[in-house]
């Protein structure tokens, strides 16, 4: 029992899950704070790297640190060569469903195959390190394989999510000159098809680098196959030069693994660089103590691999700690709102990690849902993309995990990489925060001072110490990295995020204080709404704000002045959120559009959304001093 009484809705951890524990997490804890650097070495020790480093952390040229400088590994060799050298060759690595019912699984051993297989298509397409692959595709196994083998050659993968559209699609094949696009010929999505290869072939038009498509058949839908840049991915693997075996890049731990493009406070998305080395580190780490993941745990993270959950915790998290990861293509509710349970209790799924908006979206349809099933395999749950409501909360942890199974609602980011502040099992739990900071990681919450806050006071969350999968910097941009994470607080990195933290010392995020819009989880920036409502003939000037909404979190609602000749109808609102979805993606379509005279500006001529959501909410706008009328 922890020394201290807490205080509010406290849930202590059941003794059989500290006892399962895979560490004494107080001991970890202990040994962190003392010695950070020593923590992550010691994990680091668990891998396997072709040469040691010279040197865990390399903190001269602040703040583009490096971790184990001098180190050389390969990420794709960790999560499968390593495995396929011993008994767990056999074993299952990934299990797959497809919304449509059929699945499929992998042993180490064949997705290692299937992974060196498609690295030498790749070669042989002159695919090199350092290279750019974009992959846009739905949830199926071959998205896991194009990252690996893009891994394994050393190659850098981008992978767009399926839910962004045309000019999200364009703007990010561009920005990182990819090479090749690696796209499926459609991704189900409720019973419905999105024409991911259709959507595509219309954003490269105008990217003028990529040199080959390569398309795996899922739904079998006729589509465009350019001649001399589309080939059909079934038939390169089925090739003779598609070998069982592929020689793997060896690594600088500092080389970039992958790019992944996030929205930001302004202007275009943003693609974060994270490493071979360190990225690897904290993620294993990480999803080791966190999720007390077992070799013969099922583990189920639910998120979209085209999101970092799932590039930390699907793909990579997972294989380097040699667990049976479970991926399913389609949506939670299709057919019947229990499908997720039916597939828990079908695979017998330990632990399952998953979204807010999406225990919202399953809690409306009631108990009876769930209580169809056998959860009883379930030990731990996690949360993860936006805070949860303690009802959201209460209704997972007893209805889902049946009293027995403590929840981990982990805060992190793109730009973390990792975990950051995220119970342990033997952490006691309160509905709505994410308790702690992981072992090793100081973290803050300052004022506009960057002085530390007093308990329950907001302010700024900031992180005070390096970690290794911290990302390294912004594709081609390294001044924005410093500018946007490391210039308000010298010596401190900027989350965007506001918090508080109790008596306790519990951290409650608040939301984001920046331009960043958290809808049902995915990540979208005011910028890239408001530039493809402009991009519209009817439409002068746009801002885009978040409103609070039951389900998805936060929805988007839009103000729009129109140009003159154009007046407002139901028709062109709805031509107006239809244009948002083809240009961004179906998930950031506004809720609603207002059509208005004009916007609230400061006198440099910046649009003050603050004051917009203030209006919206009836709340009081705060200091207006900079407005413009
Ligand atoms: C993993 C991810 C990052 C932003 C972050 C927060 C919000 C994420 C939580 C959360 C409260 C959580 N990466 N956020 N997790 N807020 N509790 N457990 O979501 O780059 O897409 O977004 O998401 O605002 O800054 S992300």
């Amino acid at each position: 029992m922890p020394e201290k009484q807490l205080s509010g809705e406290v849930y202590y951890p059941k003794q059989q899950i500290i006892d399962h524990a895979n560490a004494k997490c107080q001991d970890l804890y202990e040994f962190a704070k003392k010695d950070y650097v020593g923590f992550w070495e010691k994990e680091a020790n668990d891998l396997k790297w072709f040469k040691k480093w010279d040197r865990v952390l390399d903190d001269s040229k602040k703040p583009f640190y490096k971790w184990f400088v001098g180190g050389k590994t390969n990420i794709a060799y960790n999560c499968l060569d390593v495995h396929t050298e011993t008994y767990r060759r056999n074993k299952l690595a990934l299990i797959w469903e497809g919304e449509k019912g059929e699945s499929q699984s992998y042993s180490y051993f064949a997705l290692r195959r299937d992974t060196c297989r498609f690295s030498n298509i790749l070669r042989s397409l002159g695919v090199k390190k350092g290279d750019r692959v974009t992959l846009y595709m739905g949830r199926i196994p071959e998205l896991m394989i194009g990252m690996l083998a893009c891994a394994r050659i050393g190659a850098i993968h981008s992978v767009v999510y399926g839910g962004f559209s045309v000019e999200a699609l364009h703007e990010r094949l561009e920005d990182s000159q990819s090479k090749v696009l690696i796209v499926s010929d459609g991704a189900y999505q409720r019973g419905k098809i999105v024409p991911l290869k259709q959507i595509a072939d219309e954003a490269l038009i105008r990217a003028a680098t990529v040199e080959s498509v390569l398309v795996v058949k899922r739904t079998g839908e006729s589509i465009n196959m350019e001649a001399g840049r589309d080939m059909w991915y079934h038939e390169l693997m089925a090739l003779p030069i598609a070998g069982n075996s592929c020689t793997i890049e060896e690594m600088d731990a500092e080389d970039p693994l992958f790019m992944l493009y996030t929205s930001g406070t302004t202007g275009k998305p943003k693609a974060i660089l994270h490493t071979h080395g360190g990225y690897m580190v904290g993620i294993y780490a990480t999803l080791k103590y966190v999720f007390d993941i077992h070799e013969d745990d099922r583990y189920w993270c639910a998120a979209d691999p085209g999101w970092i959950t799932g590039h930390s915790y699907i793909v990579y998290g997972p294989l380097l700690n040699g667990t049976t990861s479970f991926m399913y293509e389609g949506a939670p509710t299709h057919p019947y709102p229990n499908r997720w349970w039916q597939m828990i209790d079908k695979y017998g799924i330990n632990i399952l990690y998953t979204a807010p908006t999406a225990i919202r979206g399953l809690m409306r349809f009631g108990d009876a849902w769930p209580n169809r099933h056998d959860l009883s395999s379930l030990r731990l749950l996690g949360s993860v993309g936006e805070p949860i409501n303690p009802e959201a909360w209460r209704w997972y942890y007893k209805t889902i995990g049946k009293e027995k199974c403590p929840i981990m609602d982990t805060w992190w980011q793109t730009e973390t990489g990792m975990f950051m502040i995220t119970p342990m099992p033997c952490v006691p739990l309160k509905p709505g925060s994410g308790t702690k900071p992981f072992p090793g990681l100081e973290m803050d919450i300052v004022d506009e001072e960057g002085k530390s806050v007093k308990p329950n006071e907001e302010g700024y969350l900031v992180i005070k110490t390096p970690w290794p999968s911290m990302l390294r910097s912004i594709w081609n941009d390294p001044d924005r990295y410093v500018n946007q994470y490391w210039s308000k607080f010298p010596g401190m990195y900027l989350t965007g995020d506001s918090a508080r933290r109790d008596e306790d010392g519990y951290y409650w995020i608040i939301g984001r204080v920046d331009d960043v819009i958290k809808v049902s989880g995915y990540r979208l920036g005011t910028a890239e709404i408001e530039s493809a409502l402009v991009s519209h003939s009817s439409v002068a000037e746009a801002a885009a704000i978040g409103l609070p909404h039951e389900l998805k979190g936060n929805a988007i609602h839009c103000f729009v002045i129109l140009k003159a000749g154009f007046s407002k109808s139901d028709k062109l609102i709805e031509e107006l959120r239809q244009h948002v979805g083809h240009e961004v993606g179906p998930i950031a379509k506004p809720e609603q559009i207002d059509v208005v005279d004009s916007l609230p500006k400061t006198r440099s001529g910046k649009i003050m959304r603050r004051v917009l959501k203030a209006r919206a909410l009836g709340l009081d706008p705060g200091n207006i001093s900079t407005l413009e009328e």
